[in-house]
């Protein structure tokens, strides 16, 4: 691949850069002391995402792992415990911040591999009032689910989890990075996807396009306190309405284009699982993120990713036999095209 043809990103939609409309609202944008409540472009979105995300308030963050601590810290106190998946990213890369800086004790139980928890388990592992255990406070879900490959949460598994938490008097918290694609994918809003949970962070920094930034989402109350968690980690910020112009940018232009980054994961699902070697099922691509295998004895996922970045194809591999690659705003189907020749390649020489 010649380099004037340019780097073809996989890595993940988190490299995505800001759009000219997003630079020129953030050039525009009128701010103010956002920690003193005065930025009136930091509260436009927040006001935004909280209607979108069908909560009473929201919370404008600087990272989707800064949006789980706060609201962690916000559910939980010293001592509780929140039920997750072991596959969950607040659990494998978040640096364990909510016990390192919250006292709070995960208690993971597996994902299945749709991402989705046996609810039954989750109910298993609900604590009895005892003195011997933690006190169980949080259930925490991830909708689209990272490591099962971008899965889909649907909105009656949802409910259940909501239904199942209020009737053991837990909170649920959705790990929501990637809300957006889950509810495109799914055709229904954010709002509705997400009815049953008390919180939500979601990110505008991933295949939305902004160039920093996540919303917390709750109950005004809820809000409150998670500002004043956001303070204490360090997160609050002045003249943030340079950023949060973007962020608008980001919830009003970006959501339904998303649905081309699932076409162009989906092409190249279906291209991989033609290829020697590489195990895939194209039918468990729901969204924009592409986890597969690698089959051979006489090649590692290390030795497939740089030679495809040898041929200006970036991904990263996950752990055991295992690559991701991630569709996003700057990949074309065109892309996807020539990666899968570098794929070809590769796996031939
Ligand atoms: N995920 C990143 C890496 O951290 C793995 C990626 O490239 O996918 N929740 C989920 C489900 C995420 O996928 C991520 C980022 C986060 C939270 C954290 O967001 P940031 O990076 O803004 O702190």
């Amino acid at each position: 691949m010649s380099a004037s043809q340019g780097i073809i990103d996989l890595r993940s939609d988190t490299v995505t850069k800001p759009t000219p409309a997003m630079r020129r609202a953030m050039a525009e944008a009128e701010v103010g002391d956002d920690v003193l409540g005065d930025d009136p472009t930091v509260k436009r979105l927040e006001a935004l995402a909280a209607e979108m995300l069908g909560k009473e308030a929201a919370l404008f963050v600087p990272s989707g792992t800064m949006g789980n601590l706060v609201s962690v810290l916000t559910h939980c106190g010293r001592g509780h415990e929140m039920i997750l998946g072991a596959d969950a990213h607040i659990f494998i890369y978040e640096q364990g911040g909510s016990a390192a800086l919250g006292g709070v004790h995960p208690r993971p139980v597996p994902n299945q591999p749709d991402g989705s928890l046996d609810l039954a388990q989750v109910e298993a592992a609900i604590r009895p009032d005892n003195e011997h255990f933690p006190i169980t406070r949080l259930v925490a879900l991830e909708n689209t689910h990272n490591r099962c490959g971008g899965r889909v949460q649907s909105v009656a598994y949802m409910d259940a989890a909501g239904e199942l938490a209020r009737r053991h008097g837990l909170r649920l918290h959705v790990d929501g990075a990637r809300i957006w694609n889950a509810a495109v994918a799914l055709g229904v809003s954010p709002a509705r996807l997400l009815q049953a949970a008390d919180s939500v962070s979601a990110c505008l920094s991933k295949g939305l396009a902004a160039p920093v930034g996540s919303v917390v989402a709750g109950s005004a109350e809820f809000i409150r306190q998670a500002r004043r968690n956001r303070k204490v980690v360090g997160g609050g910020m002045r003249q943030a309405g340079v950023i949060a112009a973007a962020g608008i940018m980001a919830l009003t232009e970006m959501v339904e284009r998303l649905a081309e980054d699932h076409a162009n994961a989906q092409r190249l699902a279906q291209g991989l699982a033609e290829l020697p070697g590489i195990a895939i099922d194209p039918a468990t691509v729901e969204t924009n993120l592409v986890i597969f295998s690698l089959e051979r004895e006489d090649m590692t996922p290390q030795e497939l990713a740089d030679g495809l970045a040898e041929r200006g194809v970036w991904l990263f591999p996950i752990g055991g036999k295992r690559l991701r690659a991630v569709t996003h705003y700057h990949i074309t189907p065109e892309d996807i095209d020539r990666a899968l020749l570098a794929f070809q390649e590769v796996l031939q020489a």
